[in-house]
């Protein structure tokens, strides 16, 4: 059996799995999305997920037509119904198809599609040796403009990111807020250590709240280790003890050149390890 993909109440063949070309989501990125994980039948943080989902879709006046628990059921029903216990999880809620003009209204019914598949792992070297990153000129969105906190289906901001990234041969973007602060990534959030501190850039840094992010700093809250959510600054990066970045896809990586300064003594350090470690306890343990 092939993979199955959730659209609008139907469970469709991946190569059948299609929408509107007049569907705003297309047209102009109008919708909203999550990136999902299950481990071992469980999803990580669902909940969470969910919640940051209908925040975005607020955020844009983009009504979502069903509930909390029957978004949770498409995700776990869609897992099921492809029998996957490690997997990958899209949902996106978009605008729905409308007409060849701005108006939300055009829009009557918006689409949601849940698109589940087995996960593709980030290489092994990455974990071990620790990665280089560069900062990029593309700057992350300001409050002022779209929200950062939005995960819309506009993600062309990261995607100039991440080109510019892999022009110069590394595989992740540091991004810098309009006032030249660190932000984040293009699909991680970015954490440093200094004298023993955990510090990451603030909400108000302009970011997305990462959900693992958010279980990184309870995580080190639990192992009694200061966390300081602030303005971070790219000096700051440069000189810290430890670097890492955090995400769905990419759970705890740490980092050891950036800009060409090699951070701490340039391989993944001792906090990195420890949270890494409690991370993938964390995901292989807690119910969803
Ligand atoms: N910042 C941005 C801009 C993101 O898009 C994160 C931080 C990390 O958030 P979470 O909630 O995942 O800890 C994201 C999330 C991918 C991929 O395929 C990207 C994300 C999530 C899942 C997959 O690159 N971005």
């Amino acid at each position: 059996m092939g993979l199955k993909v959730y659209i609008d109440g139907e469970y469709v063949d991946k190569a059948d799995a299609k929408i509107s070309v007049f569907d705003h989501g297309l047209l102009y990125g109008d919708g909203v999305f999550e990136g999902i994980r299950a481990y071992n039948g469980r999803v990580f943080r669902l909940d969470g997920h969910i919640a940051r989902l209908y925040d975005s879709a607020k955020a844009i006046m983009l009504k979502v037509p069903v509930g909390h628990d029957r978004m949770k059921k498409i995700v776990t029903e869609t897992l099921a119904h492809n029998g996957l216990q490690d997997a990958y999880i899209r949902l996106l809620v978009t605008r729905g198809a409308g007409t060849l003009g701005l108006d939300i209204d055009a829009c009557p019914s918006p689409s949601i599609i849940c698109i589940t598949d087995s996960i593709a792992l980030y290489p092994a070297e990455y974990y071990l040796k620790g990665l280089e990153v560069i900062t990029v000129s593309t700057r992350r969105i300001g409050l002022g403009t779209l929200f950062p906190q939005v995960k819309s289906l506009n993600y062309l901001n990261s995607i100039l990111g991440k080109i510019e990234a892999m022009n110069a041969g590394v595989p992740e973007a540091i991004m810098l807020n309009p006032s030249g602060a660190v932000a984040e990534c293009t699909g991680d959030n970015i954490f440093i250590v200094k004298g023993g501190r955990l510090i990451t850039p603030d909400v108000n840094s302009g970011i997305l709240e990462g959900i693992t992010r958010a279980a990184v700093i309870e995580l080190a809250s639990k192992e009694g280790i200061t966390v300081e959510e602030r303005t971070v600054s790219r000096y700051e990066v440069f000189t810290a003890d430890e670097c890492f970045l955090t995400g769905t896809a990419a759970e705890v990586i740490p980092v050891v050149k950036v800009d060409c300064r090699v951070i701490g003594d340039g391989a993944p350090g001792p906090m990195t390890k420890l949270l890494l470690g409690k991370f993938h306890e964390l995901v292989r343990t807690e119910g969803s």
